[in-house]
């Protein structure tokens, strides 16, 4: 069995962050299938999230998405989630369903339109107070579909005055994140397409601005671990959305795809102090289970980011440096590889059995019982908002 002893505490560090909107009803625009067991309030999404938390310790966190996780009070939600053992994370911010955005939010060339786009970041970091989260997740839908549709340069402008004014509302401890994607819904222009963009504007901004990589946000053939090397050499890389993709914006589950990918983001990941005590990084899904059941979905995702972590941790980094030195291309590579096929599932199990945790979490998941009584309580569940 591979020994982990070398890289234990970077694996007790390992937190995984959940996305509340994983465990509604979610499809594609051709058909969203109902699931038994649907929560119908966020309360119990939070619950059903504690539950990937209990099977893993690896998902201490859940994040929101405003309005869809809007309830009453936020003090009293952050206490019910503190009784399931799992904190409020990240709170993402929603201008991509309003018909006042059909043109743009952050972006629009008119001021009311910015406006009420500004006030309602604002009120997410209300939120956000109230829930003890420390970021804000903005991601825009904002751009065009035809040339000459909107003035590309206006609408940075537009951004960079907009995004000022909702980080003059942050706290001393909060921080926002800045999402960018390269297209969808938008097909001509994405006012925030990449991360040189994402980048620009936050770096305008200051210390509490940061990128967000969203794994599934970008053209096919992106080596997405230089931007993660990048982006944590400039201390710009605020936090990960996980997924993986084989065509568009799929949010399958991390892993699924391409294994070897994400072991190559973990390995910047660990070279750019990513797993580092007191590191800020955020580790977060952004996933949605059309086909396959949520919870025991979300579950085999934090697993495959606990297992491509291990290998990457396990890269020998003193033979990879020498072999580098050298210009040994193959001895390197070789170094690299043998990381990457090494098999970490058996004492990754020893290692959560001796933390009280199950060795099998899907198993003791699927053991728990709890699948089947939400089934039975979850009458007339409702469709979540994804994917509608
Ligand atoms: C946009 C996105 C963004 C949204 C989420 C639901 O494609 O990745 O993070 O908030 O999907
Ligand atoms: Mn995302
Ligand atoms: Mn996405």
């Amino acid at each position: 069995m591979t020994d982990l002893s070398a890289i234990e505490k970077q694996l007790d560090r390992l937190a995984i962050e959940v996305p509340s909107w994983a465990y509604g009803n979610s499809g594609t625009r051709f058909k969203v299938f109902a699931t038994e067991g649907t929560p119908r309030t966020v309360e119990e999404k939070i619950s059903d999230a504690a539950q990937v938390n209990k099977s893993t310790g690896l998902a201490p966190a859940v994040a929101l998405h405003i309005p869809w996780d809007k309830v009453d009070d936020y003090a009293a939600l952050r206490r019910y989630a503190a009784d399931q053992g799992v904190e409020i994370g990240t709170i993402n911010s929603n201008t991509f369903q309003a018909d006042t955005y059909k043109f743009g939010s952050l972006t629009h060339h008119d001021p009311a339109v910015r406006r009420a786009a500004v006030e309602h970041h604002l009120e997410c970091v209300d939120i956000m107070t109230a829930t003890g989260s420390r970021d804000l997740k903005i991601w825009l839908a904002d751009g065009t579909n035809y040339p000459g549709q909107q003035d590309m340069r206006q609408r940075q402008d537009a951004l960079a005055e907009s995004l000022a004014q909702i980080y003059a509302g942050l706290g001393d401890d909060q921080r926002m994140v800045l999402e960018y994607k390269f297209f969808e819904p938008a097909f001509y222009h994405t006012d925030v397409p990449d991360w040189g963009t994402s980048y620009a504007q936050v770096a305008a901004l200051g210390d509490k601005a940061k990128v967000c990589l969203d794994t599934g946000h970008h053209a096919p053939g992106t080596n997405i671990e230089f931007i993660v090397m990048q982006l944590l050499r400039l201390g710009k890389l605020g936090s990960f959305d996980f997924n993986s993709r084989f065509y568009a914006d799929d949010d399958l589950i991390v892993g699924a795809a391409d294994p070897f990918q994400l072991f190559r983001i973990m390995t910047e990941v660990v070279r750019g102090g990513g797993l580092d005590e007191g590191t800020d990084l955020g580790l977060m899904l952004d996933q949605c289970h059309n086909v396959e059941e949520k919870i025991p979905g979300q579950i085999r995702s934090v697993l495959n980011v606990q297992e491509m972590t291990a290998r990457a941790l396990l890269v020998d980094q003193e033979a990879l440096a020498a072999a580098r030195t050298s210009n040994d291309v193959l001895g390197a590579n070789q170094i690299f590889m043998d990381a990457f096929y090494t098999d970490v599932r058996p004492a990754l199990a020893a290692w959560r059995e001796s933390r009280g945790l199950p060795g099998d979490p899907m198993a003791a998941y699927a053991a728990s019982g709890y699948q089947e009584k939400i089934n039975t309580d979850r009458q007339g569940g409702q469709q979540a908002s994804w994917g509608a």
